[in-house]
């Protein structure tokens, strides 16, 4: 392993001493992990903000006047493009991949600190971009998350002139700056893990975290390619996607693109993302569940083959989405296989994941919490997956709030549940202070109970009918009245959720002032990432040595052990060594 020798010597080499190198241009992974995470969330909250406008919309039709139709749908395209990219997918591999990779691997730092560093100030670049388009001739884009031309392009869409390129230029820069930082979380896995640290004996955190990259540079390319050939339709007049139309009554000049061709590309890229986003919070989720139940995660190898073969699959089933897009029926019912398939090793997780609580010695902490109402949205969206990935039944749900309430279970509620999780779990190794229990608790009933009340009753209202990216529904003759009562309760669940949001960045952001100091591994959990010397760990996060691992990283509960957990880095003879923490009684 050269790479932990050239890693090794940095870290001596080069103590950064002034506060710039230390926190500004810093190439300590936990620090661009912290950069990466205050930009996503930052950028996060203004996809939430966006939300509780739409909904107040939606809600209160006749009341509010926030937004006009034009900005309904630019901000639902901004809102859909954060949350997904720029906070989910940032968030995931540039703010827990930076943080718990070395330190879960028992590594010294990224093996490519200086690229990493410029991963984070590239992405910092795409969202300013992405930012930029609010302010530009026309505004940001409104042609929907999903970009599709020739609408995207053409005039009469908010945002078809600058709005679209800015979007479509920030995705690219964004690329780059995933791609620099996805290059050090795969070759720090695979080149930089301490000794003893074998494949199988690393914690699932980083099995997700590792897949979940793999998967983004398969298939971020295509999103790249698409924003490129995009951008020249759009500015050059050529015509990848645009095919001979006439729009407002002039000819825009372009002939013989493919608009189906772009849809392709997408998904090919899109549905992967959900597994970009998804991987992590399952590898996140397991740990959680195994260290606060206080037993060893059920099935762990087969937890890994199944990471693996979701993200095989992930790949051959991205025209689900595209059902109702005219192509061949025969298409989709390949499509509908494979995806149905996917559920296999889906459905295994879950009952994984119930059978390593059963029996075990819950204890019912905040991140304990969010890990199991993660099972339960998570199922909750699994099921109408697979009401939805079959052709006949997707059709007349398609584009209905069906869907909405669908996707935002699985792949919003369900990882937005994880990183709350994952946040309380792991801030006080960040940061060395414990937060407030109470404040946590209320945060997470808060969220649990509101997503269900805004989400559940979406999956009613799309059997009805009512379709997506409506601005208004007016007095609809097909839809009941109770449509409209149902649409005000769930603006004020959106409304109570969004304040929980409050709550939750009060009780961070006070605790690190207020907090209690955290004892140095306060949930007695077995990686590596709570066995440092220091807490929070220092630059080179080891002292003068390396650890060297001797377990897996689930030894809890180990009949005839003095402790129940058993931290990694213990030999197996010596059965408790370390003088680490041991609370949470
Ligand atoms: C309390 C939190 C949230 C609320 C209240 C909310 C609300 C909404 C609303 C009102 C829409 C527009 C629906 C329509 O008119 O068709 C929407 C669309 C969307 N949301 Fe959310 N959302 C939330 C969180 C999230 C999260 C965490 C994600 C992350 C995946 C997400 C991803 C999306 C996407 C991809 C769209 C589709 C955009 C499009 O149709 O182009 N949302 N959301
Ligand atoms: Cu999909």
């Amino acid at each position: 392993m050269a790479y932990v020798a050239i890693a090794d010597r940095d870290a001596h080499a080069h103590d950064p001493h002034t506060f710039f190198l230390k926190y500004i241009w810093s190439q300590d992974h936990k620090v661009i992990a912290i950069q990466y995470s205050v930009i996503a969330i930052f950028v996060g909250l203004i996809a939430l903000v966006l939300s509780a406008l739409m909904r107040l919309q939606l809600g209160f039709p006749d009341t509010f006047h926030f937004v006009d139709p034009s900005q309904y749908y630019q901000f639902i395209t901004m809102h859909g493009m954060i949350m997904v990219i720029y906070l989910l997918t940032a968030l995931f591999l540039g703010g827990f991949g930076n943080y718990l990779i070395p330190l879960m691997c028992g590594s010294r730092d990224m093996v490519f600190p200086y690229m990493n560093m410029l991963s984070v100030w590239v992405y910092l670049l795409s969202v300013l971009v992405l930012l930029a388009s609010f302010f530009v001739p026309g505004g940001p884009t409104g042609a929907g998350w999903t970009l599709y031309p020739p609408q995207s392009v053409l005039p009469g869409t908010p945002g078809a002139g600058w709005g679209i390129i800015m979007m479509l230029v920030s995705l690219g820069i964004f690329i780059v700056a995933f791609t620099m930082g996805g290059l050090n979380y795969v070759t720090t896995v695979l080149q930089a893990r301490c000794k003893g640290m074998t494949l199988m004996r690393m914690p699932l955190s980083v099995w997700g975290i590792f897949m979940a990259t793999i998967l983004g540079l398969l298939a971020f390319p295509a999103l790249f390619v698409s924003a490129i050939m995009m951008t020249l339709d759009g500015t050059l007049g050529t015509s990848f996607f645009m095919p001979a139309v006439s729009s407002m009554g002039a000819d825009p000049g372009h002939d013989g693109g493919s608009p189906l061709l772009f849809q392709h590309l997408f998904w090919f890229f899109g549905h992967p993302e959900v597994y970009i986003v998804a991987l992590p919070a399952f590898g996140i989720v397991s740990d959680l569940l195994s260290t606060h139940a206080r037993k060893n995660i059920f099935g762990y190898r087969m937890m890994v083959w199944a990471i693996l073969a979701i993200g095989g699959l992930s790949f051959v089933v991205w025209a689900h989405h595209m059902y109702v897009s005219g192509m061949n029926p025969y298409f989709g019912f390949f499509f509908a296989t494979t995806t149905l398939i996917i559920a296999i090793p889906t459905a295994i997780k879950v009952y994984n994941w119930v059978l390593t609580l059963w029996k075990g010695d819950i204890h019912l902490t905040v991140p304990m919490l969010f890990a199991i109402g993660f099972i339960f949205t998570f199922v909750h969206g699994g099921l109408t997956g697979l009401f939805l990935g079959n052709v006949t039944v997707d059709l007349p749900l398609s584009d209905t709030y069906f869907v909405v309430g669908h996707f935002h279970m699985v792949m919003g509620v369900s990882p937005i549940l994880v990183v709350f999780g994952a946040i309380y779990h792991w801030y006080p190794k960040i940061t060395g202070r414990m937060w407030n229990v109470r404040l946590g608790k209320i945060h997470f009933w808060l969220t649990f109970l509101g997503t269900y009340a805004i989400y559940l009753p979406m999956h009613y209202l799309g059997i009805l009918g009512v379709p997506r990216r409506y601005y208004a529904l007016g007095d609809t003759d097909f839809l009941p009245p109770s449509v409209h009562t149902i649409n005000a309760a769930i603006t004020i669940a959106a409304l109570v959720v969004a304040g929980s949001v409050v709550i939750f960045l009060y009780n961070m952001i006070v605790s690190l002032w207020k907090g209690e100091k955290a004892p140095p591994n306060p949930w007695g959990a077995t990686t590596l990432e709570w066995q440092t010397p220091d807490t929070p760990p220092s630059h080179g996060n080891w002292g003068p040595r390396l650890p060297v691992v001797h377990r897996w990283a689930y030894d809890y509960s180990v009949p005839g052990a003095p402790e129940d957990f058993t931290p990694q880095n213990v030999p197996v003879d010596a059965r408790y060594p370390t003088g680490t923490g041991h609370g949470e009684g």
